[in-house]
């Protein structure tokens, strides 16, 4: 994501829903964007003759600048793909920076990934999600209802999408007898 206002912004109220008001952009990424990502890939490749919206990110009017503390509500949409969960792209920011997730709706998961070790943190309404500075990180919906979550960051962060790609992110969420099933890969 990238900078959309000049600062400074004044002080503000912002109210939310599964957008913001007032409104920064709303990213949309369909299956089409999520190439690469999931495990079966000729599931993927099926399910492109649809092309469903797998999430959206509404941001509030915030910039991505140093100094400033953005923030965004994201919506994951239900399903799987191959057994596997409708999850973001995922990302590490480039300078070291904690982040917080607020569980807001639906049922998911925050997946963490150092390049050493993988890290799961189930998320629900109510649920504080810390990613410390140096973690990968990850949303995942597991439940079968639109899982939403709002997410505070550091502006001057950045985001690395291709470490993803590199590295992965430790475990594949699969959808098991007994709640999410988390497979090392
Ligand atoms: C930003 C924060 C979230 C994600 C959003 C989409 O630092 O972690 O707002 O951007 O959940 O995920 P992704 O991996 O596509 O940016
Ligand atoms: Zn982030």
């Amino acid at each position: 994501m990238s900078s959309f206002v000049t600062p400074p912004v004044p002080p503000m109220r912002i109210t939310f829903d599964a957008r913001m008001e007032p409104s920064g952009p709303v990213l949309t990424r369909r299956m089409s964007d999520l190439r690469g990502l999931f495990a079966d890939t000729a599931a993927w490749e099926a399910s492109l003759a649809e092309d469903p919206v797998v999430y959206e990110v509404a941001s509030s009017p915030v910039p991505e600048a140093e100094g400033e503390l953005p923030q965004s509500i994201t919506t994951i949409h239900p399903g799987k793909v191959g057994g596997e969960f409708h999850m973001t792209k995922g990302h590490i920011h480039p300078r070291p920076r904690g982040e917080i997730y607020l569980g807001l709706s639906g049922v998911g998961g925050l997946l963490l990934f150092d390049g050493d070790k993988p890290e799961w943190i189930p998320m629900e309404p109510g649920s504080i999600g810390y990613i410390p500075p140096g973690w990968a990180h990850r949303s995942v919906n597991t439940g079968d209802e639109p899982y939403r979550f709002l997410a505070v960051y550091p502006g001057d962060a950045g985001h690395d999408y291709e470490w993803v790609l590199r590295n992965g992110m430790g475990y594949r969420v699969l959808g098991g007898a007994d709640g999410p099933d988390l497979r090392p890969f």
